[in-house]
């Protein structure tokens, strides 16, 4: 049988365990052009928030008794699809399932010499392209500059910084808890970090540790972190915006400070991005990835619950800030 997590209910503010649920169906078998995929690793991640809701975004939202979106990656166990052998890695939007029909649209396969198949959801897949092509096309970080990092101890957000180390700037970075602070000051090297949710006046704490003012601010929060952050950013800053994750679960929005003539006198560039629009670039970014990480200059930790049945409690724990690192799904030993 194939065990499945549906969108039950569309969410109000923060979503629910009730607003998803479980069912089992029988396993599908490939048809011509198709492949069935045995999941290894599910991922979870904040714009999953954003697709339960019914406005469309980049992509049509999640129907309620549909299966959740997802990427995944795991083992190819049938095929009648010519690229794909039985026994292949493959990583691709399989869903919130342990087995998935695919006729490859949106799928590469994984090669687990390079590295082990989980990284293929994180720092070698789609969040560590975000970060990748955020900060050095959108950030364009130079030598001796300071970047400050938003969710600096998610997936994202702790390649960012490491990334912005290697460039040779001053990093800076800002989480949710003292082990998150201790972590990526530690083992990832960031400069200085601080604890957000222990910290009253963020204004101040941002002139202590950026003395000399803010060059690049990978936003991955939004939110009241990010205003306070604009005040400090120097003439000709970039603000490459990644995510808004304080702001998904709001209902209606919040009044923020009016920031466009700070904007204009800075002269700083503010541009948002989706990885998406890297696609063509996908194949340059991952072997960049790939030799930082091989050489060991680019650390990446994973925060791994285990089996379908905790899908749902990773992803709300993931929103709620209780992963560090990259958080994934294990569903089988495939
Ligand atoms: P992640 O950072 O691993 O996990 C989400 C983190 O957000 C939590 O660990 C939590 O850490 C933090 N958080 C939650 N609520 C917060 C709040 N109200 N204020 C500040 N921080 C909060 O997730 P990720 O996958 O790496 O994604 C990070 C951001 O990048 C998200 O905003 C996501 O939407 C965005 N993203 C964008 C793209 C793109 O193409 N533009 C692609 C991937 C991801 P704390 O303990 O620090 O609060
Ligand atoms: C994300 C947040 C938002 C993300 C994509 C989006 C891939 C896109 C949203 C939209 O187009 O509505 O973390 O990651």
């Amino acid at each position: 049988m194939n065990k499945q997590v549906l969108l039950a209910a569309r969410p109000t503010g923060f979503p629910k365990e009730s607003d998803f649920e479980m069912r089992e169906s029988a396993v599908p078998a490939p048809g011509d052009g198709q492949f069935l995929v045995g999941v290894s690793y599910l991922s979870v991640d904040p714009y999953m928030r954003g697709r339960m809701n019914a406005q469309r975004g980049y992509a049509d939202p999640v129907a309620i008794g549909e299966v959740m979106v997802g990427g995944a990656v795991g083992k190819v166990l049938e095929s009648k699809h010519e690229k794909y052998r039985v026994g292949d890695y493959v990583v691709g939007p399989f869903g919130w399932q342990q087995y998935a029909v695919s006729d490859g649209t949106g799928a590469r396969k994984v090669d687990p010499s390079i590295a082990p198949i989980s990284t293929s959801l994180g720092v070698l897949g789609m969040p560590g392209l975000t970060a990748y092509f955020g900060l050095m096309d959108i950030g364009a970080p130079k030598a001796g500059e300071t970047v400050v990092v938003s969710g600096a101890a998610g997936a994202v957000g702790s390649y960012v910084g490491q990334i912005a180390k290697i460039q040779g700037c001053r990093v800076v970075g800002i989480a949710g808890s003292d082990e998150k602070i201790a972590w990526i000051t530690g083992e990832l090297g960031f400069d200085v970090a601080f604890n957000y949710q222990t910290t009253a006046d963020y204004a101040a704490k941002l002139a202590e540790l950026c003395p000399n003012g803010i060059d690049v601010y990978f936003d991955n929060v939004g939110g009241a972190i990010t205003d306070a952050v604009f005040p400090k950013l120097n003439p000709l800053a970039r603000v490459p915006i990644c995510g808004q994750i304080a702001l998904y679960n709001l209902e209606k929005p919040e009044m923020g400070p009016r920031l466009l003539q700070l904007i204009l006198m800075r002269q700083v560039k503010v541009q948002g991005f989706l990885v998406f629009q890297f696609a063509a670039r996908y194949k340059e970014g991952l072997a960049q990835l790939t030799q930082w990480v091989q050489s060991g200059q680019l650390k990446y930790r994973e925060d791994v619950a285990v089996g379908i049945e905790n899908a749902v409690s990773a992803f709300l724990g993931m929103l709620k800030g209780r992963n560090t690192g990259k958080q994934l799904v294990k569903l089988s030993d495939l």
